[in-house]
């Protein structure tokens, strides 16, 4: 049964320890207790992945607080940001992530933020207005393998921006690009589409 046009509001992380979490099209907000959803760092996620774990056919709504948070690797499907808060997912320890489908709109700074090793599979996902699409945490040597294949991309500066030379990016099949400035950013250097 779909659960779309229900929403949820989210007082702790829903913590999804291996297995799946389909949330059948329902929205989850975050409610104060885990941020506003603004620039703040200090936010708490609306979920918390774990080992393996997959979620498909959830939307985050109005307030995204510190979004999704994965520890050993996970799979999204069909997941959609409304409103992305200070991100939307950050690779918190390392593990394979896979994202199929899903979109993301209203990043004020970055989408994806991978803080530890990761091979990250992004797949036909859609993103409208963000600074950077996927972010090797600044400063830091991450051992990032990231694959962009196809999807759409609208209304930003960089599709990958990474200070890591362990980190690379390999873009495949058609993926449109709708007034962003740049593929990569790699430190200061910047490649133009
Ligand atoms: O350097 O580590 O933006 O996970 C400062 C911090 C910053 C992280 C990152 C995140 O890079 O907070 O949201
Ligand atoms: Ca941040
Ligand atoms: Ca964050
Ligand atoms: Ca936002």
């Amino acid at each position: 049964l779909s659960k779309e046009g229900s929403v949820i509001v989210v007082n702790e992380p829903i913590v999804v320890d291996g297995g799946v979490f389909d949330g059948k099209g329902a929205t989850y907000t975050a409610s104060s207790k885990l941020g506003d959803g603004g620039q703040s760092e200090t936010q708490s996620p609306l979920f918390i992945l774990k080992n393996g774990a997959t979620l498909k056919n959830v939307d985050l709504g109005e307030n995204g607080a510190d979004g999704i948070h994965v520890y050993g690797g996970a799979t999204l499907e069909n997941v959609n940001w409304q409103n992305v808060g200070e991100d939307a997912l950050t690779v918190k320890s390392a593990g394979d992530v896979t994202i199929i489908g899903g979109s993301a709109k209203g990043a004020t700074d970055k989408i994806f933020q991978i803080n530890a090793d990761t091979r990250f599979y992004l797949k036909d996902f859609v993103a409208d207005g963000f600074t950077t699409l996927v972010r090797t945490n600044g400063g830091k040597q991450i051992d990032a393998d990231v694959t962009i294949d196809g999807g759409a991309f609208s209304h930003g500066s960089n599709v990958f921006r990474t200070d890591s030379s362990l980190a690379s990016v390999t873009f495949l099949s058609d993926i449109t690009l709708d007034d962003v400035k740049n593929w990569t950013r790699v430190g200061d250097n910047q490649s133009g589409v």
